[in-house]
């Protein structure tokens, strides 16, 4: 059967291309999510994609993925910072949590640098912009065995700038 993974945005990731894209880029969440619907596809996994301004909403998400979703992939936003509700709930989820920023947490102020969600996470991506969704569907489908832990061959011959 298909592997199938959890995606859920914390709060304001609604408003994402539309506020501040000199921090957030300028990519919707719409966009966002029509592209992890592609890479999705290409993967062969199935996927349901959220955003949620609230706690208990994201807290009753990820307790549904329990015998839904193989994986969860989190942008727990302003949550990452605060949100003892969400740690609890992540720590029940047996598979895979990759917790996503788009933004480099950890080149930000004070306020933005701590995330405490991530101890309750296998692995964190944070910088890439939207990519950095791709690189934890990537992640997830590795970790859920679907893809080889080695480079395949086929890769070996690449070449900065596309050249074998
Ligand atoms: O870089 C990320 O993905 C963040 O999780 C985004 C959060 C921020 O609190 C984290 O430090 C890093 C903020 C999301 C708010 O989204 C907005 C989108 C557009 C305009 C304003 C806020």
């Amino acid at each position: 059967m298909a592997a199938s993974i959890m995606i859920l945005n914390g709060p304001n990731l609604n408003f994402l291309g539309i506020r501040e894209p000199h921090i957030y880029g300028s990519t919707t969440l719409a966009q966002i999510e029509a592209s992890c619907r592609a890479a999705a596809r290409l993967l062969g996994v199935s996927m349901s994609f959220h955003q949620s301004n609230l706690e208990g909403e994201l807290v009753n998400l990820i307790q549904s993925a329990h015998g839904t979703a193989d994986a969860i992939i989190m942008n727990p936003a302003a949550y990452s910072f605060t949100s003892i509700a969400l740690i609890d709930a992540l720590k029940i989820f047996e598979g895979p949590k990759i917790e996503v920023h788009i933004s480099n947490i950890h080149a930000r102020d004070d306020l933005h640098r701590h995330s405490i969600t991530s101890s309750a996470s296998t692995a964190v991506i944070c910088g890439l912009g939207p990519y950095g969704y791709i690189a934890a569907m990537l992640a997830a489908v590795q970790r859920l065995g679907r893809l080889p832990d080695q480079v395949p061959a086929a890769l070996h011959g690449l070449r900065p700038g596309g050249k074998a």
